[in-house]
């Protein structure tokens, strides 16, 4: 695909900032800026040396007046972010500079670029593979640390490593397979040993399944898990949701019934993005403000991916605790004990069913943490196996899998070697979606749309 026109939009939120910077990219970008900045150097803008700013004025193409004072860089192709001629402008961060100096660059007949079209450039052209184009998204979005992590690797490219390795596999296979087809019997060193092929395609079969073993894990560091914290009214919940966030989120005192609704915030335990939901206590009640709470914690905890039952050490377990456990069912979750500051020997008091904490002295919270990767199997995410953290890619990796399948069975029931070859073929051509080398116009659509303008 041939890409003619030039692209430009802010690659930096819109709204006050130390700079913001206007982007742009493709064949006029150095004429655009040509034409709207003066720079304050003796230096014509064409002698810019490539990757190197220089001050000057952005004019308005309108009244020649000045915009903004900023700063300007030429990157020109290949070595850039899509391989096209760049231009950055820098300018101040404020909204009114930002849109002014976009405003003068698109009326130089450059296009206002498509939300994620920088990136889908870098893909087009080369520079990217589509993993890693998505991985860039995920590196903006990452809530922790082996979240960023783990996009970083994949940026770096260990997914498309481990794609590209077995489809060589697959085409070796294919190789394996055609020279069999071509000349059958007659050639000694091309003909293939009983149980050969289902050899390899077992060795790419368990490749396949070893990547697909780490999908679960790379979801969870990508898009985090909901926590819904329940428990009967008065037992700690937003004092955990409050000391879990290190602030005082929730209002807490000493009346059963203060949360009235849910409360959800945003938090990383043990390396995971959390999504914590703080609920009424689940009671019978007349209140109709508090049975309207109650309604909604039911419903949060259909959806939960965990649950924190919490109980009071100091009033026992009482029938309420019974009916909330019975709402979990099998959800998976946490029995906690809290208030355990309050009991002289506390630990007398509950069996290992329960985690003690203290929501108040913050006692416990390690442990919980603890317990909470060990629950979502998230307790080793250090490894040096790369994640597949999308559906896109799990789902792709799974119908490769399928076609090396249908290969191993058409091969055991001695079906001709042409027909097996197209399963490897659709195999090889499935897992080239994941980096994009065999992949639809369509598909990139929907993949670039989740980006941001200017990225
Ligand atoms: N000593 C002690 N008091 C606690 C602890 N956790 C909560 N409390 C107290 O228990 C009372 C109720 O705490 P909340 O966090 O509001 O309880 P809740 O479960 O959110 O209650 P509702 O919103 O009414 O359902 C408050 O007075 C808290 O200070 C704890 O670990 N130790
Ligand atoms: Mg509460």
């Amino acid at each position: 695909m041939y890409i003619d026109d030039t692209i430009a939009a802010l690659a930096t939120p819109l709204g006050e900032g130390g700079i913001g910077i206007v982007r742009i990219s493709g064949p006029q970008a150095v004429d655009a800026l040509e034409a709207i900045f003066r720079p304050k150097t003796e230096k014509r803008i064409r002698d810019f040396e490539s990757h190197t700013l220089y001050l000057g004025n952005i004019i308005s193409p309108r009244d020649g007046g000045v915009i903004d004072e900023a700063l300007v860089a030429i990157m020109y192709a290949p070595r850039t972010f899509t391989r096209e001629d760049v231009v950055e402008i820098n300018c101040h961060g404020g909204s009114m500079p930002l849109r002014k100096t976009l405003e003068a660059v698109l009326a130089q007949g450059v296009r206002l670029a498509q939300p994620g079209e920088f990136t889908k450039r870098a893909f087009l052209n080369g520079r990217i593979d589509l993993v890693q184009a998505e991985s860039i998204l995920d590196i903006i979005r990452s809530r922790t640390h082996e979240g960023l992590r783990a996009a970083v690797d994949n940026l770096e490219g260990s997914i498309s490593r481990e794609i590209e390795g077995i489809r060589k596999q697959l085409s070796n296979i294919l190789a394996l397979v055609e020279v069999n087809i071509d000349f059958p019997e007659e050639d000694e060193e091309a003909a293939m040993g009983p149980g050969e092929l289902e050899d390899e395609l077992n060795k790419a079969a368990h490749e396949i399944t070893r990547l697909l073993e780490g999908a679960g894990k790379g979801k969870i560091l990508r898009d985090g898990i909901k926590v819904v914290i329940v428990g009967k009214p008065n037992v700690g919940k937003s004092s955990l949701l409050n000391t879990l966030l290190r602030e005082k989120r929730a209002i807490v005192t000493d009346i059963p019934g203060t949360t009235r609704d849910i409360i959800e915030e945003n938090l990383n335990l043990a390396g995971i993005p959390i999504r914590i939901i703080d609920t009424a206590g689940i009671r019978e009640t007349g209140d109709e403000v508090e049975m309207i709470g109650v309604e909604r914690s039911r419903k949060s905890l259909k959806n939960a991916d965990l649950a924190l039952i919490i109980f009071d050490i100091t009033t026992g377990i009482q029938d309420e605790d019974g009916m909330i456990m019975d709402l979990v069912g099998d959800i998976p979750h946490l029995k906690l004990l809290n208030k355990i500051d309050l009991m002289d020997r506390a630990e007398e008091l509950y069996d290992e069913e329960f985690i003690p904490i203290s929501a108040k002295t913050g006692a416990g919270m390690d442990l919980l943490e603890k317990n909470i990767g060990k629950i979502i199997e998230m307790d080793n995410i250090i490894g040096d196996q790369p994640l597949i953290n999308r559906i896109r890619h799990e789902q792709a990796l799974q119908r490769a899998l399928e076609s090396i399948e249908n290969a191993k069975k058409s091969s055991e029931v001695g079906h001709p070697l042409d027909i097996i070859a197209i399963d490897i073929k659709e195999a090889w051509s499935h897992l080239g979606e994941i980096v994009g080398d065999t992949v639809t116009e369509e598909i990139l659509d929907i993949i670039f749309q989740e980006f941001c303008i200017g990225k």
